[in-house]
């Protein structure tokens, strides 16, 4: 049975993902590592935290060793929007702590999984079906750090033979915990919003085309990929994966489907649309597809229908 570390386990991504973990491989085999953010009830009571900050070298090995880890994943991170207005945090954190993670993992034999994004892309790469392997000349600092993520991941399986294995996720929605500053939030705050207010300000203009994927099949792939066969893996750090594409005015749309009097605004937010403008409007995933048999399950109108029936519960009862 593996023995799996989610670094960042509080977040939007590590708050569900550890729950799956545990419901796979059994709750006191997957230990969340946080640093300061309070971890919900649920995933204290249901297994093992640890305070691990990823800037303590010390507390990484220790949590690795106490644990006897073979298996990191690594979701500890700063998102775009708030990497730009901190980017000397943004390189520290996803660079400089990723180096301590791929150290403890080359130390202690540990695979290894660091989500990447489609921030690793940039205004010269090809925006519409958008390759596996393109340009990346990124022009945020959390693209910048995405690349460099990147390569460093796959050095450490060149150099080092550490199983280093990522994903290049589009804008994740869910329910359960918010996003923690990136600039597909919107696609998460609308249904808040729309369920407690009937209206939504949108910082992203209309025609600003994104990838986006729901939470179940995200945490469905970042499992599957690291359950792969590894002869079969031609790439590694990291994959393009998609679910759907859309823009504000196809999201609304939905939305209002299921509440009829809901209304959307423009206040566009011009470091968040300069950003969107710089990232793919739809990726090709062949490669995860061929490679490990990718293939999301919710498509825009299942998601949204779900996240109003969850959150109406959550908010409204
Ligand atoms: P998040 O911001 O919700 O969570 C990150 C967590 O890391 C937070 O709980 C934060 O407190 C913690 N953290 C920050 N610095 C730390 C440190 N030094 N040590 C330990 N923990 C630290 O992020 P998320 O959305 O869950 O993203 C997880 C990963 O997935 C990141 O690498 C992110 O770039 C990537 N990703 C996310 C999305 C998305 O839409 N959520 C899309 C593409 C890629
Ligand atoms: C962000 O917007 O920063 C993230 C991402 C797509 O990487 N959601």
């Amino acid at each position: 049975m593996k023995k799996i570390l989610v670094t960042g386990a509080v977040g939007q991504i590590g708050s569900e993902l550890t729950m799956e973990l545990r419901r796979i491989y059994g709750n006191d085999n997957v230990v969340a590592g946080g640093n300061r953010t309070k971890p919900g009830k649920k995933l204290l009571e249901s297994g093992p935290f640890e305070i691990c900050d990823c800037t303590k070298m010390e507390q990484v090995n220790e949590v690795v060793k106490k644990h006897e880890i073979d298996t990191i994943y690594h979701l500890a991170a700063i998102l775009s929007a708030v990497a730009e207005a901190k980017p000397g945090l943004a390189w520290d954190v996803n660079i400089n702590r990723l180096y301590n993670i791929l150290e403890a993992a080359r130390e202690y034999k540990c695979a290894v999984m660091v989500p990447s994004s489609i921030g690793a892309f940039g205004p010269t790469t090809p925006l519409d079906d958008t390759p596996q392997d393109t340009i990346q000349r990124p022009t945020s600092m959390y693209g910048v750090t995405k690349v460099s993520g990147e390569l460093l991941c796959d050095y450490y399986y060149k150099r080092f033979d550490v199983d280093t294995r990522g994903l290049r996720y589009p804008g994740i929605i869910s329910n359960e915990t918010l996003p923690g500053g990136g600039t597909t939030d919107y696609a998460v705050e609308i249904f808040y919003e729309a369920i407690k207010t009937r209206k939504y300000t949108c910082p992203l203009g209309a025609g600003t085309f994104l990838d986006m994927m729901y939470m179940p099949d995200a945490i469905k792939g970042a499992i599957e990929l690291m359950e792969a066969d590894p002869s079969k893996l031609k790439h590694r750090n990291a994959f393009n994966v998609t679910a759907m594409s859309f823009d504000p005015e196809i999201l609304a749309a939905e939305v209002k489907k299921h509440i009829p009097d809901f209304t959307m605004d423009y206040d566009v937010d011009p470091v968040k649309q300069g950003i969107a403008d710089s990232w793919p409007n739809n990726m090709d995933d062949s490669a995860a597809r061929a490679e490990w048999g990718w293939k999301p399950e919710y498509t825009l109108p299942v998601m949204v229908k779900d996240m109003i029936e969850v959150l109406s519960k959550k908010l409204l009862d």
